[in-house]
């Protein structure tokens, strides 16, 4: 016999040893050792031939199973492969100088920016180097939105037409399409790709990255967005260490404070970490969202709070990420909201019982705030939509349109109060763009986006209110002559404004880039000027909680004043997010800067070394801005969102054609993106 030893001697030098053994008549007959291929193909013959028939039928059929095998799963497992191959590709790629981040998708490199020169106030930054942008994409892949579809003609805005997909929406009533004569004269078109916002609502939607098949370019992030990165590790480690599962972090005491028991920064900052790519950071929390985020419980919450942030944080969350996990958690605490409606007048109570499903007002009064019944819509309305349940859509649709027919405004400012008996706005005579009546302003408009730009009563109201504000509350100061919005009790104007205003410039440039008119652009210009000067006419470079506002020159004296009991900051957004918007809509980089510079005085004055960032009492006193123990949920939900996005050079990281922010920045589809 011959060995496969005698067969390797003879072999070509490659080390690949292969064990074969031959009969000696196959060797001698072929003269000694052959590898010819046709010397093999003969000996496998004879081998065939060999075989018994049962064999050789045993051996066809194995082969004729394996390649049908072979068919199907490619064709049905293809996809899934696939995605599962880019998912582990994905969890390789990790951020450099971050351990532990984990960026969901690779990125182009839209030409970096530079950070400024300034990282001289951000002592940390300064010293450390701060990582190179990485070629990652941010967040995850599927930010688009494409809802069900179905093909529609639509004119565009030069008369012609073309195709476009509409979303399937079940309500078919009210197809008047009526235009709307803006004040300055301007026709503005409802968007005719759109439903009206449905009554009569059955099929639930999806979330709009199922559909997401725009898988553009991704773009890298720069080094200004790995230092809102940076920033948002470090509240996030506070709050993990110190409050995980609680309402809010106190950094300093290294504790908690309870609101409503529902972990609500972490429910807050949940599409925050997904849009900033914080994959391990957003697993985590997802599996406190799963296994511990009960509603069942003894708890009054705030209709407004809890929804603007937690029902909101998770409608948008579900949105983003596809995990139906958020969308029946949004269902239930939806559902456990919705006693708040069972008043005399409609008008929600403000405050719920969401494990006993009672509501009330408020102990010393029977009135709700403007701002709190009028700032729960877009957040209703989309929980509708998602869940093909009316109720909530048309509670809260109720509101708006009570709210339209009240007599009390001022050229469509409102009051501040409303009766949950009577349904009257109580307390006539105060109007501000401020606390109590603001996001009542900012939800006007972002309705009548949401819906495709058709319910003109949302519009007109809101239309009225800018004119209002425009003909009652603007006014400039001295020596500046910054543009400011004051407020008007009795007849009597105050040079009052809060940063809570803040929002209106982003607002209002919002507006204009839907087609309103351009001077609420040129206001928005004024107005978010103003609000920078807020932070930078200030000795810690942040904005006071209020301003007021000299009207008068005076030698020596800056255009803001505040007062004692105004200089807190509370770590807000609304300077932050109207930076965004100008930026976004008008691509000028000082928007950029201006915000660089407010992040730089965050961390300068507000950051706890062990973890968080704090609220602090005293914006005046750089040597002892004497710190509250605080860190609201918003920090983490809106201010450092904003401040990612402010950075982003990237117009699809939460396109505003196809989102809108509720008031906390949780975005949220626009029915029908243009
Ligand atoms: C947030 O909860 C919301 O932005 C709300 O509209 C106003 N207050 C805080 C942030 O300042």
């Amino acid at each position: 016999m011959y060995s496969a030893a005698a067969a390797t001697v003879a072999a070509p030098p490659r080390r690949d040893f292969i064990s074969v053994t031959l009969s000696p008549e196959e060797a001698v007959g072929a003269g000694g050792y052959n590898n010819s291929k046709a010397w093999r193909r003969r000996s496998c013959w004879r081998k065939w031939k060999q075989l018994s028939r049962l064999q050789r039928s045993v051996i066809l059929f194995l082969f004729a199973f394996l390649a049908v095998c072979g068919v199907v799963s490619y064709t049905s497992m293809g996809e899934p492969w696939k995605s599962l191959i880019n998912k582990s590709l994905d969890d390789q790629r990790t951020e450099p100088g971050i351990p532990g981040l984990k960026l969901a998708n690779p990125a182009v490199l839209p030409a970096p920016q530079k950070a400024d020169a300034n990282l001289g106030d951000y002592p940390e930054l300064s010293q450390q180097k701060l990582p190179k942008p990485p070629h990652v994409r941010r967040g995850p892949s599927n930010l688009q939105i494409k809802p069900p579809r179905r093909d529609v003609r639509l004119k565009t805005r030069h008369g012609t037409s073309r195709v476009v997909e509409e979303p399937v929406q079940a309500d078919k009533e009210d197809k008047t399409e009526k235009s709307v004569i803006s004040w300055r004269g301007a026709v503005i078109e409802p968007d005719q790709s759109t439903e009206p916002p449905s009554s009569k609502i059955k099929e639930p939607e999806k979330p709009s990255s199922v559909e997401d098949a725009d898988q553009k370019e991704p773009v890298a992030i720069n080094e200004r967005q790995m230092a809102v990165i940076e920033a948002f590790r470090h509240a996030w480690k506070g709050y993990k260490d110190f409050a995980w599962g609680h309402d809010e972090l106190k950094p300093l005491s290294k504790s908690y404070s309870e609101w409503f028991g529902l972990g609500l920064t972490l429910v807050d900052a949940l599409d925050t970490m997904w849009i900033l790519g914080l994959k391990e950071e957003f697993e985590e929390a997802r599996k406190w969202v799963a296994n511990d985020l009960v509603f069942d419980k003894n708890v009054d919450v705030n209709l407004f709070e809890s929804t603007i942030r937690i029902l909101g944080g998770l409608l948008s969350t579900y949105h983003l990420s596809g995990d139906s996990l958020f969308l029946e958690k949004a269902k239930e605490i939806g559902n456990r909201l919705m006693p708040a409606f069972k008043t005399p007048s409609k008008i929600p109570y403000s405050d719920v019982n969401i494990g006993r499903g009672t509501a009330h007002p408020p102990r010393w009064t029977s009135d709700s705030t403007v701002a709190e019944v009028t700032s729960i819509q877009l957040e209703f309305r989309e929980l509708s939509r998602l869940s093909g349940d009316e109720k909530f859509q048309k509670a809260v649709d109720e509101v708006m349109k009570h709210v339209h027919t009240l007599s009390g405004k001022n050229d469509g400012l409102v009051p501040m109060f409303i009766n949950t008996n009577s349904g009257q706005f109580t307390h006539l005579g105060v109007y501000t763009l401020g606390a109590r009546a603001d996001s009542y302003y900012e939800y006007l408009l972002k309705q009548w986006i949401q819906g495709g730009k058709k319910e003109n009563e949302l519009l007109e109201d809101y239309m009225r209110a800018i004119e209002g504000v425009k003909k009652h509350l603007l006014k400039r100061s001295q020596p500046k002559k910054l543009t400011f919005v004051g407020e008007l009790a009795h007849g009597h104007f105050s040079a009052k404004m809060d940063h809570l205003v803040c929002f209106l410039p982003g607002t209002l440039a919002l507006g204009a880039h839907n087609g309103l008119t351009a001077d609420h652009m040129k206001l928005a210009e004024a107005l978010i000027e103003t609000c920078y000067q807020m932070y930078a006419q200030v000795e810690t470079g942040l904005s006071p909680e209020i301003v007021h506002f000299n009207l008068h020159a005076q030698k020596g004296h800056k255009d803001v004043e505040i007062k004692p009991a105004d200089r807190h900051n509370l770590l807000r957004p609304e300077t932050v997010e109207s930076l965004f918007y100008m930026y976004r809509f008008t691509g000028d980089k000082k928007y950029q800067d201006w915000g660089w510079e407010i992040l730089q005085n965050f961390n300068k004055y507000t950051r706890v070394p062990t973890g968080g960032y704090t609220s602090i009492n005293n914006v005046q006193n750089p040597s002892n801005p004497e710190p509250r123990d605080k860190m609201e949920s918003f920090f983490l939900g809106e201010t450092l969102k904003y401040m990612f996005l402010l950075f982003s050079d990237d117009i699809d990281l939460i396109n505003l054609d196809k989102y809108v922010f509720n008031t906390e920045a949780h975005p949220l589809p626009i029915w029908a993106p243009a």
